[in-house]
């Protein structure tokens, strides 16, 4: 390989620079690089370090995570640009992130391109910086912006970098030029190692610690974070280094960063399809079909990429209703301060209403987001085969319907397929992307490159009921609905869920987006073949009785007029038992760890299963389907990581026990989980041969 790190005079300056490329991570051969190159000052009377393509570093090289250590390290090298007898100066375009910041803090001054960003996202990644981030950051910056980067990870704009003390000069034009000009004006080092240790800020970590344990609840990394920031109030730097490096090393060993990067690579890789060589398509404009919540959120999620969308809808009111949602939505996030009021107004105007569907005629894609119903979808993409372009790709967003009798209704269903977003579409991440039996490559390649232009994480789902996301909630909700049957209040099922780390539990979540849903999908499926009725038997009478959930005020549990805050009910648990006494079923005490177990288990023994009839690709696109859309904690990994993080010996131990057990005929062991327990393969590793 050839050395990434070159380096030249420009008069009485020596500049360094690497490429690296994609993103210059800070690998050995970059490390030793920068090293050598520090020798080769001479009489320079200034460095100026700097990266070619697209950005500073972004980080730590993360492959070489879990390898064996090679000298130099990320500290070893920012030793020697502070021990470089001249001063140095960081040129830093794109985003200078994680050990990329650490590295310009090691340089005595900063240069910011206009538009470059700087953060310390490690905390994604379950670890905090650990190349001397949390000790020299404090220096610059005291103790309050310090800690909120290491615990966000959000990434802060030039600007803010000037305003905080991370960059010393923003350059408008050539940042390389500007670092170079810059150098020369400089006379003396400036280490921030000899600088004053940080004032305490007692509010400021207070603030940090609630944030950490409501909003990364369960994760290690941010309250470490904290502790390591603190330390540079009364440690020397030196000490304050190690301490950081001990909690770091803590981190980086652990089963939360392994899990978290596994997400990062996994995300990733989701979008790279085996066999798949096809060219996507522009997709230049966008239709959608339906302005109802869903409807609307996928629409913003277009416009707010810069796609320019035509929104239609049958009903000319409910089309009223969903442009003043969305004008509404627009306008509180301004009014928060998530969008400038240019902003709001630009995206705004990328939707237009259409009165009929000959306004697709001119649309690259058009997503049908319509009532869940099979002849309603037929019904629409009929009228979409006769007005949109012939090479149009068209979508449906169905969460559970088939795909493939929906394509079966236009004359070319090589450009059918699914793209099933979640709710609210405009936030959440994640979009399963449904590979119909038909669909060409090109159509598929479109939809992965489509979901990136539009900030998603697109994970290919072959079609089966529910894709992989929704089929695998099934075994979640049965086990979670016959655990009250058997003797767990909802509120313990709840309680127990969320201790593991799940957002919600399953309960306050089939009540948040409405127990009729349910109860409607069930009607078209076999009772006893494709669901276990006494599972669902409480929410059937509730949905009878208009208890349909949070909008009718009262569900599984019942909420106070205008709250969402589930208030248990005893009537329930009436019902719970009188059910279970006319089933001849014993109610008992049944522990949190029975209740995440089933319901866990239940999720990965679906999983694996799907795995094995091809549904889904790869076991860690399971993974990111679950951490995107259904918020199984990412410092778990996804189910599939998790399962091998209890060993998948143990786990199909447990799911045979459960198969020899009263609700047995859903618990079959897939052969998959068998196969790979006895292989001592890993789920999450898998994919298909
Ligand atoms: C750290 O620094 C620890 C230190 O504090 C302490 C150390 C002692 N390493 O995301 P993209 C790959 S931890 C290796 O699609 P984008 C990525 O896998 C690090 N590889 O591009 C992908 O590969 P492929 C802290 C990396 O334009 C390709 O680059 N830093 C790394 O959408 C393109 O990536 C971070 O956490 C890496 N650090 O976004 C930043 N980063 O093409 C992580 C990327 O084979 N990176 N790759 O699939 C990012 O957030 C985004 O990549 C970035 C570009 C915003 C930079």
């Amino acid at each position: 390989m050839s050395n990434p790190v070159s380096y030249h005079r420009d008069g009485s300056v020596l500049v360094i620079s690497v490429d690296n490329p994609p993103v210059n991570a800070l690998s050995h051969a970059v490390r030793a690089g920068v090293v050598e190159a520090l020798t080769m000052v001479g009489d320079a009377t200034a460095v100026v370090l700097s990266c070619a393509g697209r950005t500073w570093f972004a980080g730590a090289d993360i492959t070489e995570f879990g390898k064996p250590p090679m000298a130099p390290s990320l500290p070893d090298m920012i030793a020697a640009l502070e021990d470089c007898p001249v001063p140095v100066v960081a040129a830093i375009h794109g985003t200078a992130l994680g050990g990329g910041m650490e590295t310009a803090l090691g340089c005595d001054f900063r240069v910011f391109d206009a538009r470059a960003k700087c953060g310390f996202p490690e905390v994604d990644l379950g670890i905090f910086p650990g190349a001397g981030g949390t000790q020299r950051t404090p220096r610059l910056t005291g103790l309050g912006p310090a800690i909120e980067m290491c615990v966000t990870g959000k990434p802060i704009n030039a600007q803010k970098a000037a305003k905080i003390g991370l960059a010393d000069s923003i350059a408008t034009e050539d940042v390389l030029a500007s670092a170079i000009e810059f150098a020369r004006s400089v006379t003396a080092k400036r280490r921030i190692r000899d600088m004053d240790n940080p004032e305490p800020d007692e509010a400021a970590s207070e603030t940090w610690r609630k944030f950490a344990l409501s909003r990364r609840r369960g994760e290690h990394a941010p309250l470490l974070a904290i502790d390591a920031v603190e330390a540079s109030v009364s440690m020397d730097i030196d000490a304050g280094l190690d301490k950081e490096r001990d909690l770091f090393v803590g981190l980086i060993t652990g089963q939360q960063s392994a899990a978290m990067r596994h997400l990062f690579f996994s995300e990733r890789m989701a979008a790279k399809v085996n066999g798949l060589d096809a060219k996507p398509k522009p997709v230049k404009s966008v239709g959608v079909v339906g302005s109802g919540t869903m409807g609307g959120g996928i629409a913003m999620a277009f416009a707010n990429a810069g796609i320019p969308v035509t929104l239609f809808d049958v009903n000319a009111d409910a089309l009223s209703a969903g442009l003043e949602r969305i004008a509404n939505l627009y306008t509180a996030s301004a009014a928060k301060g998530r969008m400038s009021e240019a902003e709001r107004v630009a995206r705004y105007a990328r939707i237009t209403p259409a009165s009929g569907y000959d306004g697709f005629a001119g649309c690259d894609l058009v997503i049908e987001a319509v009532f869940e119903r099979m002849d309603v979808k037929k019904a629409v993409f009929t009228e979409l085969d006769a007005a949109c372009r012939p090479d149009a790709i068209l979508a449906t967003n169905t969460s559970y319907l088939d795909v493939d009798e929906i394509a079966a209704t236009v004359s070319d269903p090589s450009r059918v397929l699914g793209m099933h977003f979640f709710s609210p579409a405009n936030v959440m991440r994640l979009l399963e992307i449904v590979r119909g039996a038909k669909t060409s490559g090109e159509t598929l390649a479109t939809a992965l490159t489509v979901s990136k232009a539009i900030r998603k994480v697109g994970v290919v789902s072959g079609v089966c009921h529910g894709f992989i996301g929704n089929r695998m909630l099934k075994g979640y909700g049965r086990e979670a609905g016959l655990l009250m049957i058997e003797g767990a209040s909802p509120q313990d099922i709840d309680a127990a869920l969320y201790a593991f780390g799940m957002p919600m539990g399953p309960m306050a979540m089939a009540d948040m987006a409405g127990l009729d849903i349910g109860y409607d999908n069930r009607k078209s499926l076999v009772a006893g073949t494709d669901y276990e009725p006494l599972a669902s038997s409480v929410q059937d009478r509730l949905v009878e009785m208009g208890r349909k959930g949070q909008k009718t005020g009262a569900g599984i549990y019942t909420y106070e007029a205008g709250s969402r805050a589930p208030v248990p009910d005893p009537d329930v648990d009436a019902m719970a038992e009188a059910i279970a006494k006319e089933h001849g079923i014993t109610r008992r005490e049944i522990g949190a760890d029975e209740i995440v177990e089933r319901c866990i288990l239940a999720l990965v023994n679906e999983g694996a299963m799907l795995l094995g009839e091809g549904i889904a690709q790869r076991g860690s696109d399971i993974d990111v389907v679950y951490a995107n859309g259904y918020g199984f904690p990412r410092w778990r990994g996804g189910p599939m990581c998790y399962a091998d993080s209890l060993g998948l010996d143990h786990v199909l131990e447990r799911v045979r026990a459960y198969a020899d057990g009263p609700n047995g005929k859903w618990w079959a062991p897939a052969p998959l989980l068998a196969q790979l327990a006895s292989e001592k393969g890993r789920l999450s590793g898998w994919s298909q041969p």
